[in-house]
């Protein structure tokens, strides 16, 4: 593909990123001008009609005018918006007040769901605040210990990487939970290698030995924390050997897991890299390995229980944090396009959230809607009796990133309006009524918030391609369209401002953050409630963000995966992510050198798993589970557990990892169980007629 060469990253995350791009920061560039490129709006003049392109007006008319009329038919509900962590701030957070005065519909929710959620609800549960990082990433390199739990920084982050050198050069030990030996895993000090789906139990099991073995923090404990006596009844269960039986890592590997995070010398491991057990310093992070299960929260839950006996969170160079995913993971659930919030990670059900916020808006607060359903059940309510007929998506493609995806495309089918807003013709925007070419990350400015907690500025750094327009001039258009109260702007910083009004005396307050702080301090750590107020880089440092200070244990069992293997069913699968490919790929997928980097999608399996069924590398596999079919090609790799397939997500068609995949979700996050499900592998014999090919 062609194009200008700029050089880039797609996002501007500063400590992370430190110069260090990768390639797909590299290559984003090529999309920019790429012949995939969408510069005109698009519409289907009738169900099962082309999409063929059509003007600016027509587009949002027809738009404004379906919406007007299935919201008279059946209700304010019947129109439905998902939004993604990727918008910038201000995008987001218009795009939550555009469903919530604009549609006044409660069904809103977004990608974030599949993605953070669960931590986000144990960090709330634990800590009374959802902030990713409660310590700026440079504390890595002070880090005595640094516990990644389901985490493939080396593939997903690779910036992040440097963090982990340095501290690694400081005298610092890696441990790696993950049932594949990733390049991550390769460069831990110690690995420990489960079954997919027993994390929580494996957390237990380690906090079991570290009581054991008198290495709690005692003071902090009885100083900094409350429920601690409820929570060392509930781990006496997990003795090592049963929690070596439910989770296959070997007993020797919990104790040295153990000490390596108390700070206590373990043989085997250079004596210049252990830290000294009276200055402990440990960070415990997950990622998606462990939260994308249907018990994601009390798995991290478990982790940050044993984060706090330790004594960690709270201190510099310590503590628990989670590994934010998109580009602005962090920021895009603060500002409202979550199915249960208001700006500034304020509650849409708590009466006074709900006046600050319509003051702002300039509404009545009782026209705001109550909390919608949340993204999985509210893409499985599409088109069904009393649920919405209607969707919007900005920043999303369900159709190869949601669970049980042939279930979801088959609601999206029974819609009467699907509108996608993309700068690509993603699956989801090519089953689309009306398509919306909307600018880029390098076509637009805004904010972004990294997983630090610190607002960062996106700088436009080429103009807009004519026909194409913002998502802020999109919302803006069919605001005006549906005659809705309130102000539209479509110059982010406008958008800004309102947002820091929002958010004023909210958790997550963005109100002392101006433009010109961000460029002259670097970024801005919320919360940030004046001007004159230097930001907030560790929250922790003296107390919590619960009303006693204190942060709370609570105990949780192993529940294992929602679904286990059996007979028919026999493996488990589990699904995540390569460096070359972003996502559903709707980008990465377009990009001619990440296409020829992992060109196809493909099942990792043990040898000794492709012996038994006679399975030899690079042949068609056909994998099944409860929900679907799959077709792949086999990779026979000895870093994977033999009971385990992993299949990365990125392809769509008959190459879908979420065909398979199992859509039980958390009952407090409501995460789908994207990380565990069982599944059948056989060789594809006769590929034709059997639906290999689309
Ligand atoms: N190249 C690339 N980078 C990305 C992305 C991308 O698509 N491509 N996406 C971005 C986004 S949105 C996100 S959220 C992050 C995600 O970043 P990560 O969480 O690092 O990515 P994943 O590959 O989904 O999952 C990480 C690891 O979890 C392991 N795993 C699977 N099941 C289990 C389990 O039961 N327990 C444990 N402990 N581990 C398990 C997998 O083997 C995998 O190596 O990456 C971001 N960066
Ligand atoms: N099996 C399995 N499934 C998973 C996961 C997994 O690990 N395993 N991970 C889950 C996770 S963590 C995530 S985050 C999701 C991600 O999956 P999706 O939610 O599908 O996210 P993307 O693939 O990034 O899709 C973003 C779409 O929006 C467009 N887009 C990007 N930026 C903008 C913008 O600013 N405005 C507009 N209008 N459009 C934009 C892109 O071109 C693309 O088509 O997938 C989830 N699905
Ligand atoms: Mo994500």
């Amino acid at each position: 593909m062609g194009g200008t060469p700029v050089t880039v990253a797609p996002r501007d995350d500063v400590a992370a990123d430190q110069g260090g791009l990768c390639q797909k920061g590299w290559t984003a560039a090529d999309l920019l001008d790429g012949p995939d490129r969408l510069t005109t709006p698009l519409r289907r003049a009738h169900l099962g009609a082309p999409l063929e392109p059509c003007t600016w007006d027509e587009a949002l008319d027809h738009i404004a005018a379906e919406v007007g009329r299935l919201q008279r038919e059946h209700g304010r509900d019947a129109v439905a918006v998902f939004g993604g962590g990727g918008l910038t701030n201000e995008k987001a957070y218009q795009l939550g007040k555009f469903a919530r005065i604009a549609l006044r519909t409660s069904q809103i929710d977004y990608n974030g769901r599949f993605c953070i959620s669960s931590a986000a609800a144990a960090l709330n549960r634990a800590f009374g605040m959802d902030r990713g990082l409660p310590v700026p990433l440079t504390d890595i390199a002070t880090a005595g210990t640094v516990l990644l739990v389901g985490a493939n920084v080396a593939e997903t982050m690779p910036p992040f990487m440097r963090h982990l050198s340095d501290q690694r050069r400081n005298g610092g030990t890696l441990i790696v939970i993950d049932p594949r030996k990733t390049a991550t895993a390769r460069q831990a000090d110690l690995h420990l290698q489960p079954t997919p789906g027993t994390d929580l139990a494996l957390a237990n099991g380690l906090l079991h030995v570290a009581i054991a073995d008198g290495l709690l923090d005692e003071a902090y404990v009885a100083e900094r924390t409350t429920g601690f006596d409820r929570l060392r009844i509930a781990v006496n269960g997990y003795w090592p050997d049963r929690v070596e039986r439910i989770t296959g890592v070997p007993v020797t590997h919990m104790r040295e897991a153990v000490r390596l995070l108390a700070g206590v010398q373990v043989t085997g491991v250079p004596a210049e890299r252990g830290a000294p057990g009276h200055n402990r310093t440990a960070l415990v992070l997950t990622a998606q390995g462990s939260e994308q299960h249907a018990s994601g929260t009390d798995t991290v839950t478990a982790f940050i229980n044993l984060a706090l006996a330790l004594g960690l969170p709270g201190r510099p160079g310590s503590g628990y944090g989670c590994i934010t995913g998109q580009g602005n993971g962090q920021g895009g659930r603060e500002h409202g396009q979550k199915a249960d919030q208001l700006p500034g990670y304020r509650k849409i059900d708590d009466p006074g959230a709900r006046a600050h916020v319509a003051a702002v808006w300039g509404v009545d607060p009782e026209i705001i809607p109550r909390p919608g359903r949340s993204a999985y059940e509210l893409l499985s309510a599409l088109g069904e009796p009393g649920g919405p007929r209607a969707l919007m998506v900005f920043g999303s493609n369900p159709v190869v990133s949601a669970p049980g995806a042939a279930a979801v495309e088959e609601r999206l089918n029974a819609l009467d309006l699907l509108v996608a807003a993309d700068f690509v013709l993603s699956e989801t925007a090519a089953r689309a009524d009306v398509v919306l070419p909307t600018t880029q990350w390098a076509e637009e400015s805004g904010t972004m918030t990294n997983l630090e907690g610190r607002v960062l500025r996106r700088r436009q750094a080429v103009p807009v391609p004519a026909g194409v327009r913002s998502d802020l001039e999109v919302l803006a258009g069919l605001a005006l369209r549906l005659g809705a109260p309130g102000t539209w702007a479509t110059a982010p910083a406008e958008v800004f401002d309102e947002l820091r009004r929002a958010s004023a005396g909210g958790i997550a307050d963005y109100s002392g953050i101006t433009y010109e702080r961000i460029e002259k301090e670097g970024g801005v750590f919320w919360p940030c409630p004046g001007e004159g107020h230097p930001g907030t880089p560790r929250p922790f440092l003296d107390r919590f963000a619960t009303p006693d200070g204190k942060a709370r244990f609570t105990p949780v069992e192993h529940r294992g995966p929602a679904e286990h293997v059996d007979a028919d069913y026999p493996i488990f699968l589990t699904t995540g992510r390569v460096l070359a490919h972003y996502q559903s790929g709707a980008q990465t997928r377009r990009v001619n050198p990440l296409v020829d980097a992992v060109p196809e999608p493909y099942a990792e399996l043990h040898p000794d798993l492709a012996a038994r069924l006679g399975i030899t590398e690079g042949v068609l596999l056909r994998v099944t589970s409860r929900r679907g079919m799959s077709i792949v090609t086999a990779r026979l790799t000895d870093t994977i557990r033999p009971d385990t397939v992993f299949i990365p997500f990125h392809w769509a068609g008959t190459g879908r990892a979420n065909l398979l995949t199992n859509p039980a979700l958390d009952p407090m996050s409501r995460m789908p169980e994207f990380k565990v499900c069982a599944v059948r592998v056989e060789i594809a014999v006769s590929a034709v007629g059997e639906g290999v090919t689309e």
